[in-house]
């Protein structure tokens, strides 16, 4: 048959059975949930295709627009679609997200729903009023015990205890990227198809790349170790600048070309500024997947075991040469090897 009519149909919840060899019941919910994910994520794209169209969308809450509907702000609005998208779908009991303080119970779903969702619904959402790249980060893991105090404690575990992860990114074209631990796959949405059409299997980060990503507006507040590192590609040829303020977008760049990207402890933040359960720990699991490295500077985030929900870490992701720089600079003081 026609290779091109044969990935067409090459959609994402059909990859995810053939990537299981399996229609055992995990595979089916893995493959029904990866559904749903990009069910949001065509729900979010088309908010964000009319968003400088419908008065006030842009960046703005609490807003009634033209058509009397209260306008969300961006972030808001995909938080309660990864809501939606999952009440219907049985599966998912909690959801953990950046913008909730706790967990949101899906209580009709609890008994039987064995999956938590924790997401990033709008990752950069300082990017929603000038119109550049946005992603959505998404994690799945099982449930652990009956939660039966309400406090998702059984969340508070290492990295490798995730089943899918990965990334929606809204660019020039939308791409949902995933593992679900074997290889990394990027999908591009069909807008007149309106289906997740598979673009690449296995796609596999160099081991180095010129690309370094970082916000070095923070400089003033960095450890002397990571401005030993900024030194250091500032006079070495063949490194280059590339910061969006959306890291998905960085990440996506660097898992395409290589690279480093970084978002170190500061002054003011020294714990960073990323989110372990829903940014770091799921971008971590596709760039590991993907041949790369994801690394506090000290340990790696697959191994860190969060105290709370919102806990943060520094970040350094991307190439294994690249990061493996960075470590050097961290772990032997300034002497870099
Ligand atoms: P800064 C967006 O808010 C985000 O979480 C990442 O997507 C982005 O890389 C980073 O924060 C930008 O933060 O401090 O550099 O503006």
């Amino acid at each position: 048959t026609d290779k091109a009519l044969d990935r067409d149909c090459t959609t994402l919840s059909r990859h995810v059975l053939q990537q299981l060899q399996s229609f055992s019941g995990e595979a089916q919910d893995l493959s029904a949930l990866m559904n749903r994910i990009a069910l949001a994520g065509k729900l979010v794209a088309r908010r964000m295709s009319n968003a400088g169209l419908m008065e006030g969308v842009l960046g703005f809450t609490g807003e009634v627009n033209v058509q009397g509907e209260s306008v969300k702000k961006l972030d808001v609005y995909a938080n309660d679609v990864f809501i939606s998208v999952f009440k219907q779908s049985g599966l998912v009991c909690r959801l953990a997200s950046e913008e909730m303080e706790n967990p949101y119970y899906i209580r009709e779903n609890c008994p039987i729903g064995r999956y938590t969702l924790l997401y990033d619904p709008i990752d950069g959402s300082s990017n929603t009023d000038t119109n550049l790249s946005l992603g959505s980060i998404f994690s799945i893991r099982q449930q652990e015990g009956n939660d039966s105090d309400g406090k998702a404690t059984d969340l508070l575990t290492n990295g490798h205890k995730q089943i899918a992860a990965g990334y929606i990114l809204y660019g020039p074209s939308t791409m949902l990227i995933y593992t679900i631990g074997k290889g990394v796959h990027s999908f591009t949405l069909d807008p007149s198809l309106g289906e997740f059409i598979l673009t690449e299997e296995n796609i596999k980060i160099p081991d180095h790349g010129s690309v370094y990503s970082v916000n070095e507006g923070n400089f003033w507040q960095w450890d002397e170790s990571i401005r030993e590192y900024i030194r250091y590609v500032h006079s070495t040829e063949g490194y280059t600048a590339r910061y969006s303020g959306a890291m998905v977008s960085d990440i996506h760049r660097i898992l395409v070309q290589g690279g480093v990207f970084l978002y170190p402890g500061t002054l003011q933040k020294p714990e960073g500024k990323l989110r372990l359960l829903y940014e770091s720990a799921p971008l971590a699991f596709v760039i590991e997947q993907a041949g790369g490295r994801a690394t506090t500077g000290l340990v790696d985030i697959l191994d860190v075991v969060p105290k709370k929900l919102h806990q943060r870490t520094p970040l350094i992701i991307g190439s294994k040469q690249d990061v493996a720089k960075v470590e050097s600079f961290i772990q032997n003081g300034h002497e870099p090897k």
